[in-house]
């Protein structure tokens, strides 16, 4: 696909897949890191390794920042991006937990709502280990109501859907190494994990410098290419490495 393609199909669809984007050596790494996040971790299931747990260590902060990243959004954000939130969802293989339909917009503290996901794959992610599944065109949808959800889930809430726009999901397959691009208000989820293979991905939440975080939860962001615009977010310094203390 071209990347006019891409966008096209990002604009009327609310996704695109970009099948190889990171070579093998750095996705080596990244599960290298989940892994060390799990030995560091082990009262947190993998499919919770959020920003917060990430905000000191240089790795994360230098992979989210790869220009090989940045290069993908930039037609739809602009020039000047910023890290909103990113979290491992590493499914472990045959206990990997769902994530019920929903639209991210519903749970982000952004004024405006413009904000990209990109969704690294760590492993290969398939239909057999619960890869994301979308329903291309919802994200122009309106915001639909966000209830309680049964059972052992990665999301607290999600929302119903109808059998016709059921039937007409999308799995999104993505070899390790490619990357899914979403829109915040895109349906979207993914079944439990019951194969023997781990599944692993990245999110990256990227905002463009002029989408405000509100909300009271403190977060650290960190400005990733081009300029900050004054009086809108403060942004961390990159962390260093620290020998023994940091993954590297
Ligand atoms: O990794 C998944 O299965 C779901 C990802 C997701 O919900 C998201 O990136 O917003």
């Amino acid at each position: 696909m071209t990347l006019e393609e891409h966008l096209r199909q990002y604009e009327e669809e609310g996704y695109t897949v970009f099948p190889d984007v990171l070579d093998a050596d750095t996705i080596r790494r990244a599960s290298d890191h989940v892994e060390w996040l799990i030995r560091k971790h082990p009262d947190t299931r993998p499919e919770h390794f959020h920003s917060h747990m990430m905000y000191d260590d240089p790795f994360w902060v230098r992979l989210v920042a790869d220009d090989r990243l940045l290069n993908l959004v930039v037609p739809i954000l602009g020039p000047n991006i910023a890290l909103f939130a990113s979290h491992y969802i590493c499914k472990p293989g045959g206990d990997g937990l769902p994530v019920a339909w929903h639209q991210d917009g519903s749970y982000w503290p952004l004024e405006p709502m413009e904000v990209v996901t990109a969704w690294l794959a760590v492993d290969d992610s398939t239909v057999e280990n619960g890869c994301m599944r979308v329903i291309p065109g919802s994200h122009q949808w309106p915001m639909m109501e966000h209830r309680p959800v049964e059972g052992r889930a990665v999301l607290p809430e999600g929302v119903t859907v109808t059998l016709e726009d059921e039937a007409r999901t999308v799995d999104v397959e993505i070899p390790a190494g490619g990357v899914s691009l979403h829109h915040p208000m895109l349906v979207h989820g993914s079944h439990p994990n019951p194969s023997p293979k781990r599944r692993c991905g990245l999110t990256i939440r990227y905002i463009p410098t002029t989408t405000r975080i509100t909300g009271e939860k403190k977060r650290k962001t960190f400005l990733l290419r081009g300029e900050a615009v004054p009086g809108i977010n403060e942004y961390a310094p990159f962390p260093e490495s620290r020998p023994g203390e940091t993954f590297m």
